[in-house]
């Protein structure tokens, strides 16, 4: 494998530069920000090595990416009209990585989806890249993989040809000279469930229209009434809703107009560099930082997956998570008209967190002294097959305040900590996602996503809020609660401003955690608090733990007044206490699903419990399976099924928990809604002697 990659470790720690690149060759940088430090990553120290790829989790190289074209266009496989796409490696059972060490031999394999449009057919390719060939070929039959660029380019043909799709826009006042795509911002959003459309050998996307022709912003209010399914196969549009809709109405949604977001929001690079040493190193994919060391990954479905976390425990390299990841991001509208009622999109399995991925700079969306990192990514559009995306991952350290504190009279013991923050952003539409993992000097790991943007909207003919009138004017009796419900225009909305509502939606996000603590052999107990049922005392805060010994049986909901926890322990690693060392998942948000039970099993159900545990099963990585875009009732790779009757006592097990987010939208969320931030600790329970944070970081002061 020829193709160069950053191998060697600087070794002088004196300078850095803030731009580097992980899978492909030296790039020299744009800038050149030398900062203080030990954060050892200098480009000056590269050395460029033949090699390739040295681990049996690091991303496709360039030269691998070029076999696999080779291989793909050697086979005779597939037709001309056959668009690859959601590449990646396909990673080694965990086995061969735990027991790897230099010199073993391990396979090199690529996941690739074919589709073949001709055929119109869809495959799951396994590449060989060592041997040469394609290992295995599978029909994916009634599935259909996720967009990749091609789609929306065909889409967007299949639209600017359908006479009827121009006539339904001119019909409404829209002035249409050309294409229909040069006068009107498109949609193109993932079928979502639609049995009564839904046919096998379909490739569906909907369009919906901007109501806005004039703006630059492409997330105006939807017009109203009208959507298109398109089949890509097919060529052609399947369905054209034109129903009567509310009128166009000129609403103030275009934030790139200053006019709109007011002149002195202007964007400036605010965040200032922190001076203080760094103690961050990147070595090859691995990143050390105090005590903490872990491996990066990055895909074009996942985005950032963090390999083989361990804490340096006094010298004792102790493992914590195997992987660690998003394994998919659902994002649902809860409006049952036609228009929106089919409105779930995946924006994970269907969309690609990593397809979606931005760049970000330092002094703007992230710390002016973070480290950012670009990735080669598989790009079959590229002739290299291959194509590096700048500055996707970020690493920065951060102020976490005073940490640990005791007083008495003179003598304080203070303990300021920093904590390092890893992630990424991901941009889908008109909702930008931070995903990141922040590693504390404590032992814990928090994993928050910061949701942003414009939420999605649709025009009413309602003025004012008619709901807000009826609290206004609030009749009955003055000394009972009245309960008013909201209707009409506002039924499953916010009337956001005059003739705009913002729909209800929710935010699922679901975690992946691989936990081997300490070993792979594990087991989980929820833990829940509360007084005694029955006890003879009136106090007694007392804790149950329930050992969880069946897949089936852990799908359990957070429980705010129970404080419930899961723990992940390991019961042959014992600390001084006895207690077992162990990893809790401690919920801070979260909400119920909105899903009727009839979707329990399917691709949303993981939004229908906040913990699952199952046993590890090589290639299980997504809650909603490897292909949810049109996924129909008999699907069965989903956390449902995986959380099946095995048992999960004493092996090694996976944790999954549910994040949600219940949007209401306000008035304040139109035009742009001010981030939000939902998190989950992961924190130390018995897995140490002591707190970390003890010892040289604590200063004891008079
Ligand atoms: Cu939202």
């Amino acid at each position: 494998m020829g193709e160069p990659g950053y191998r060697k470790r600087c070794t002088t720690g004196e300078n850095m530069l803030h731009k580097v690149s992980f899978g492909d060759r030296l790039r020299i940088p744009k800038q050149r920000h030398f900062l203080l430090g030990v954060l050892c990553w200098a480009l000056l120290c590269i050395q460029l090595s033949s090699e390739g790829q040295a681990h049996p989790l690091d991303p496709l190289t360039g030269d691998e990416l070029i076999s696999v074209r080779d291989i793909l266009a050697s086979s005779g496989r597939f037709s001309g009209e056959t668009s690859f796409g959601w590449i990646q490696l396909d990673e080694p059972p965990k086995r061969i990585v735990q027991d790897y060490h230099e010199g073993t031999v391990y396979p090199r394999l690529a996941d690739v989806t074919a589709i073949d449009f001709q055929k119109r057919k869809a495959f799951r390719v396994i590449v060989d890249i060592k041997e040469s060939r394609i290992l295995s070929l599978t029909d994916l039959k009634t599935l259909q993989p996720g967009l990749i660029p091609r789609d929306t380019g065909l889409a967007t043909t299949i639209v600017n040809d359908d006479p009827q799709i121009r006539v339904a826009l001119i019909n409404r006042g829209l002035h249409i000279p050309g294409r229909v795509s040069d006068s009107i911002p498109l949609q193109f959003i993932p079928f979502g469930p639609d049995p009564g459309l839904a046919q096998p050998g379909a490739r569906l996307v909907r369009v919906l229209f901007s109501s806005d022709q004039n703006s630059v912003n492409e997330n105006g209010p939807f017009l109203d009434g009208m959507m298109a399914v398109i089949d890509l196969y097919s060529k052609r549009v399947i369905k054209l809703l034109d129903a009567p809709g509310a009128p166009i109405v000129n609403a103030p949604h275009d934030v790139f107009d200053p006019k709109v977001r007011a002149p002195e929001t202007a964007a400036e690079p605010t965040r200032a560099a922190r001076s203080n040493d760094k103690h961050v190193t990147i070595e090859d994919h691995t990143v050390s930082w105090k005590n903490w060391g872990f491996r990066l990954g990055f895909n074009l479905r996942e985005g950032l997956v963090l390999y083989q976390v361990a804490f340096d425990d006094n010298g004792r390299k102790r493992p914590v998570l195997y992987r660690a990841s998003v394994s998919e991001v659902l994002t649902s509208y809860d409006d049952p008209s036609q228009l929106w009622s089919w409105m779930e999109i995946f924006d994970e399995g269907s969309i690609g967190l990593g397809y979606s991925s931005t760049g970000v700079r330092p002094g703007y969306e992230v710390p002016a002294d973070a480290v950012t990192i670009g990735t080669l990514v598989p790009d079959p559009g590229e002739p290299r097959f291959h194509d590096v995306l700048e500055d996707r991952i970020y690493l920065y350290e951060r102020d976490a305040g005073t940490t640990m504190y005791y007083q008495q009279g003179p003598r304080t013991i203070s303990v300021q900590s920093t904590e390092l923050v890893v992630g990424f952003f991901a941009s889908l539409n008109n909702y930008t996602y931070a995903f990141n993992w922040v590693f504390r000097q404590d032992g814990s790991i928090n994993f928050e996503v910061t949701l942003g943007g414009q939420i999605l909207t649709k025009l009413v003919p309602s003025k004012a809020c008619e709901t807000c009138e009826k609290i206004k004017n609030a009749s009955g009796a003055e000394d009972k609660n009245l309960t008013v419900q909201q209707t009409g225009d506002e039924a499953y909305g916010t009337l956001v401003y005059p003739n705009v509502v913002g729909v209800n939606h929710q935010h699922w996000f679901n975690l992946r955690l691989d936990f081997d603590i300490d070993g792979e052999s594990n087991s989980a107990m929820e833990n829940t608090t509360g007084r005694i049922d029955g006890a003879a005392v009136e106090r007694g805060l007392a804790v149950t733990h329930t050992l969880l010994r069946r897949a089936s049986d852990t799908k359990r909901s957070m429980k705010d007044e129970m404080a419930r926890t899961l723990t992940v322990f390991n019961p042959a690693s014992v600390a001084q206490s006895g207690r077992l060392a162990g990893y809790s998942v401690v919920p801070m948000e979260n909400a119920a699903t909105a899903y009727s039970e009839a979707r329990e099993t399917g691709t949303v159900g993981f939004s229908f419990h906040s913990f699952w545990v199952t046993p590890y099963r090589d290639g299980e990585l997504y809650a909603a399976g490897a292909y949810p875009t049109q996924a129909t009732k008999e699907y069965k790779d989903t956390l449902y099924y995986y959380a099946n009757e095995e048992l999960i006592q004493n092996r090694d097990i996976v944790v999954w928990y549910s994040l949600g987010f219940t949007h209401v939208p306000r008035p304040e969320d139109y035009p742009l809604m001010s981030s939000m931030k939902l998190s989950v600790t992961l924190q130390p329970d018995g897995f140490f002697q002591r707190n970390p944070l003890l010892g040289r970081e604590s200063k004891d002061t008079r």
